[in-house]
């Protein structure tokens, strides 16, 4: 399968994520790209790097204010003299001003941050313009050939959304790349993601359009991050009613149940008479990941592959997360070969 990825994503170094009360070394780490690219070049795929897109396409999704924090974020904390990384300790909470953006930059990272794991660092923002240029090499591809692509987007996406960052996400490179199939003609895009954490970002974006299904199975929000999005009854509003689905689905989910959810997702995406699917691809849904509690198998996403290839669209795959790294390449590479075997 064409796949691309950006040796630039590796800029996004980071030493710290809060967890558990203690700074450690963050889950969503660079080596995760090492072992996706050896399985694939061990599967014998050849990887190019995008050309550079600019931010015209990010603009498209996300607020002009956001992208401008983000990309002086680290000179505007390192300038003051502090030693750690970027990380937000306040938010505008109920009742507090949300309306107000403090010049100062510990009142911006609590207005733009939707969570405290995720630091900014000297590389990030570099990082996330090379993961949404790696989403959008993807989707030109499928758009230009009608074949597949597969985007190995470093930093993850889901979670970003119009102006938040968090869960380990800055620009969603999901909802850029369904934006722009829509801006080069495609009626209406499935965003289909089954990353185990609920993509709110990509909810939050898409929440009040029609031109853009979104459906995800995730690990119910009840007791699984991010808490505050992903129940079953955000079904979209206004013009967005009806295209907004969510399986919240309890911790140690079996395959089988996970599975019997994916069909009901894909035949909401058939009736929605979709011209594209977009997969946000976590393999975090495998048993062994760390952070997470799903029970997917390395051979279970062979037949995740083969399903998504079922649904018969122009497909085109962006990496979210996935941080059992030992594993992370072959449960990738099993997804895209059941794909591939699956059409032929
Ligand atoms: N400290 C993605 O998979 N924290 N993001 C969970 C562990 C945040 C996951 C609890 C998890 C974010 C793209
Ligand atoms: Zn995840």
């Amino acid at each position: 399968m064409r796949t691309f990825f950006s040796e630039d994503s590796r800029r996004r170094q980071a030493r710290s994520e809060l967890h558990d009360g203690a700074l450690v070394a963050p889950f969503e780490c660079p080596e995760r790209m090492d072992l996706v690219l050896s399985a694939l070049n061990q599967a014998g795929v050849e990887v190019q790097a995008p050309k550079e897109y600019g931010l015209a396409p990010v603009l498209a999704v996300h607020d002009a204010g956001y992208v401008a924090f983000l990309e002086t974020c680290w000179q505007a904390w390192q300038s003051t003299g502090r030693q750690g990384e970027a990380i937000p300790n306040i938010w505008p909470a109920r009742t507090m001003r949300g309306d107000r953006i403090p010049q100062s930059v510990s009142g911006q990272l609590g207005y733009y941050a939707l969570a405290a794991e995720t630091s900014i660092t000297e590389g990030t923002f570099a990082a996330a313009m090379a993961s949404k240029n790696t989403a959008l090499a993807a989707v030109e591809h499928t758009l230009a050939s009608g074949e597949p692509a597969f985007g190995l987007c470093r930093p993850p996406g889901h979670h970003a959304a119009m102006d938040q960052f968090g869960g380990y996400c800055f620009f969603n490179n999901a909802a850029i790349a369904a934006q722009h199939a829509l801006n080069a003609g495609k009626r209406r895009v499935a965003v289909l993601d089954v990353d185990f954490h609920h993509g709110n970002g990509t909810q939050q974006i898409f929440y009040r359009r029609a031109d853009v299904l979104f459906a995800s199975l995730h690990g119910d929000p009840d007791v699984t991050f991010p808490y505050f999005s992903g129940y079953a009854d955000e079904t979209g509003e206004g013009p967005g009613a009806g295209f907004n689905v969510n399986y919240p689905l309890p911790p140690g989910t079996s395959v089988a149940t996970w599975m019997a959810a994916l069909d009901d997702a894909l035949a909401r995406i058939q009736q929605a008479e979709c011209d594209l699917l977009v997969v946000s691809l976590g393999v975090d849904i495998f048993e062994g990941d760390p952070i997470s509690a799903f029970t997917f198998q390395h051979a279970d996403f062979i037949t995740l592959g083969k399903r998504l290839a079922d649904a018969g669209l122009p497909s085109v795959f962006l990496m979210e997360g996935g941080y059992a790294v030992e594993d992370i390449g072959v449960n990738v590479v099993n997804v895209l070969q059941g794909f591939q075997q699956a059409r032929g």
